[in-house]
């Protein structure tokens, strides 16, 4: 079986898990009607019964959550999944063998849905290998094997880091930095909730004191979420708005700090510098922080978007990327095309612009979600 086909049957099977956990917790209630001579037996079994529908809730709980998070998947994938998957059956049904035609036809399919240049070489050779190889002719099952070999190059072999490195002790400061217009602010919005969420206390600090109304505007999310604040007036130095924040942080022991900051490329010593110095603050106030920075690209913007995390990379140390706005872009590709051109980790994905639409990123949610009506 290929991968492909594994990944359909892991979240196909989850979303039946869900129904029948169900049937199960109504037996359950069923069993609650004792009769009150046998009262010693039947706490003790209500207490049996009652651990073990919890666990049952809770499992449930979890096959729920996966569910929900594989339908914010599906649904913000879209448009590229009806672009993408629309030319593949197109295609198929053009060629019925697999000829040269065919192969130069899949090559601009791969490069229009934005997956970068050298990714689509390295798939295509590798896709006329295992043609050759394999014996294979029609070009209806190479379908799978395409969505096999896709997934094969994004892991390549590595373990995926897509969670946040949360410091041992002390806070977390996770710095988000990108240019204007993104979606720095209502990542950090989404994630800020995620976070508290998970029960933990959240600050954020307004590094971006370039733009007017950017403070304010992250000063009302913090409100809307519940998280701490810390920010200036327009023009501070956010070096020093940033220096009072984690001092915050670590006086009122918050578990993580999201700072939000200007990205002004056109000026990109300024950038250098500044980062630099918020680093160097940064770090002064708490050894080995930050310990993420978060690099925040909207997809909508294509290549442009690639050669950002590269010039971002030059003048800092980017341990994650966070893509938004894939719901808006039929290229859903541009995923791999960020690890092909960068290497850098994809941690979050934005998929729309309500709070649940920021999720961790999971290759297989991913592959699932952009091919699933393919087979
Ligand atoms: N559809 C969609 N919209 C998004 C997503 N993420 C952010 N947005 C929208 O993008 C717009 C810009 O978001 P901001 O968070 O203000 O972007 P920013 O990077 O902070 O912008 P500046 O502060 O001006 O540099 C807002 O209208 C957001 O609602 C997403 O995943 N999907
Ligand atoms: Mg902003």
């Amino acid at each position: 079986m290929g991968l492909f086909s594994k990944i359909k049957n892991m979240f196909t099977h989850e979303e039946k898990k869900v129904e029948t956990t169900t049937v199960v917790e109504n037996k359950n209630e069923a069993k609650d009607d004792f009769n009150s001579d046998e009262a010693k037996d039947v706490i003790q079994g209500n207490k049996n019964v009652l651990i073990k529908q919890k666990k049952e809730e809770e499992k449930e709980q979890e096959a729920k959550n996966k569910v929900e998070s594989v339908k914010v998947y599906e649904k913000g994938l879209t448009k590229s999944r009806e672009n993408f998957v629309s030319k593949l059956i197109n295609l198929t049904n053009k060629y019925h063998k697999i000829t040269e035609d065919y192969f130069e036809e899949l090559e601009e399919i791969l490069i229009m849905a934005d997956i970068g240049v050298n990714t689509v070489m390295d798939f295509m050779d590798r896709l006329r290998k295992r043609v050759k190889n394999e014996k294979i002719e029609d070009v209806s099952s190479l379908n799978e094997i395409i969505v096999d070999e896709l997934f094969i190059i994004y892991v390549n072999d590595e373990v995926i880091v897509n969670k946040i490195n949360y410091a041992n002790n002390g806070p977390t400061v996770v710095l988000f930095v990108g240019v204007n217009g993104v979606g720095k602010t209502t990542t950090i919005a989404k994630l800020a909730d995620k976070i508290k969420n998970e029960g933990k206390s959240v600050l954020l600090v307004a590094g971006d004191t370039f733009r007017a109304g950017a403070t304010k505007q992250l000063e009302e999310w913090a409100q809307r979420v519940g998280a701490a604040f810390t920010g200036a007036y327009e023009g501070a130095d956010p070096a020093s708005v940033i220096y009072d924040g984690i001092n915050k942080a670590k006086n009122e022991n918050i578990d993580v700090v999201l700072i939000d900051t200007a990205g002004r490329l056109q000026n990109k010593t300024n950038l250098m510098n500044e980062l630099e110095k918020i680093n160097r603050v940064i770090g002064k106030l708490i050894e080995g922080a930050p310990h993420e920075t978060l690099l925040v690209i909207d997809a909508t913007t294509g290549q442009n978007g690639i050669s950002q995390a590269k010039s971002f990379q030059e003048i800092t140390n980017i341990t994650g990327i966070v893509l938004t706005k894939l719901d808006g872009t039929a290229k859903g590709g541009i995923v791999l095309a960020i690890k092909e051109a960068v290497g850098i980790p994809v941690k979050y994905i934005g998929l729309g612009e309500t709070k649940d639409d920021l999720q961790v990123f999971d290759i297989e949610k991913y592959v699932y979600g952009l091919f699933k009506d393919m087979m």
